[in-house]
């Protein structure tokens, strides 16, 4: 199997990041964004074949929850794909630059490599009403977004702790800044998570519709359809709250009353039969599977934007 069929550890990851940016000095660049709370750094990718003005953007963030390892695999994978350039991603990319985030909870990440593979949170330590601690923030309920209400929990022992406030986290700070920053050329916000097979976007914080929900039904139905043409996977699509579940403080949903009105997060594979612990032998399949989705979703964001 290649470097790409398997899973790594952080270590890994970030001799990864930098080996790219050096072979591809001319097309990679990696901004740091900020820091985790156990002080690692926290790279985006800038994947960008040409300088033009008001060039879209599209943001892709993996590894926001630990256990979910094939979600930086699959940021590993988007980037070969990205230096391969078949037609259909120069395309993409002359109209579009990407900025990926491989892991966007490296304390939580090693922590499943190191001692506990099914940890989700991410490392910070929290001290209960009780005055009991418990360690970790869900970061997908950290975000601006109905912060901690039903779907999330205040209680910091919980696997949804919604952590102190808003933000809280210096992993979703980091990433809310560069957001904040760089949202009027980011158009498209991608999350990739595990498991379920599904393409959902917002609102996962409230049951009522997106401004524009048919658009983003249109364009996840054609993603889906397109999974299932090639790669004969079903996947299932729709908002967030009535797809999954209610839970908000999410990326997604925080992207998205940000400004940012195609925004998405990708349950990769599979359904359950492994769950978490998705076999190596799988990341292929289940990564060009969210490729599709990823080329489907940005061609039609071009389309309209
Ligand atoms: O609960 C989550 O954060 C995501 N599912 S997971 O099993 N990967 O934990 C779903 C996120 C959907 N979007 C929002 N809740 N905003
Ligand atoms: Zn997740």
């Amino acid at each position: 199997s290649t470097f790409y069929e398997r899973y790594h550890s952080l270590e890994d990851i970030y001799y990864w990041i930098n080996r790219t940016t050096m072979d591809n000095t001319d097309k990679v660049k990696a901004i740091l964004i900020g820091s985790s709370y156990e002080k690692r750094p926290l790279y985006v990718l800038k994947l960008s074949l040409n300088d033009r003005p008001n060039k879209k953007a599209a943001w892709i963030d993996c590894g926001i929850h630990a256990r979910e390892w094939i979600s930086p695999a699959f940021c590993l994978w988007f980037s070969l794909a990205f230096y391969r350039q078949n037609q259909e991603i120069t395309n993409i990319l002359d109209d579009m630059d990407f900025y990926v985030l491989p892991v966007m909870n490296p304390d939580g990440y090693k922590y499943t490599w190191t001692t506990k593979r099914m940890w989700r949170k991410n490392r910070s330590l929290s001290r209960s009403r009780w005055g009991s601690t418990c360690i970790g923030v869900d970061l997908n309920r950290n975000f601006d977004a109905n912060w901690c209400t039903e779907g999330a929990s205040p209680e910091p022992c919980s696997e949804i702790y919604c952590g102190a406030f808003p933000e809280s986290e210096p992993e979703s700070q980091a990433v809310a800044n560069f957001l904040r920053t760089h949202k009027d050329s980011v158009q498209l916000y991608i999350s990739i998570h595990s498991y379920s097979q599904m393409l959902l976007f917002p609102y996962s914080c409230t049951m009522d519709e997106a401004e524009n929900h048919s658009d983003l039904l249109e364009m996840t139905q054609k993603a889906a359809q397109n999974i299932r043409r090639f790669y004969r996977t079903n996947y299932k699509y729709g908002a967030g709250a009535k797809t999954i579940y209610l839970a908000p403080g999410g990326s997604d949903d925080w992207a998205y009353k940000l400004g940012i009105k195609y925004s998405f997060t990708f349950e990769l594979q599979d359904r359950g039969e492994y769950g978490f612990l998705l076999p190596p032998s799988k990341i292929s399949k289940a990564c060009n599977e969210a490729l599709i989705a990823v080329k489907t979703i940005a061609l039609k964001v071009i389309e309209k934007t």
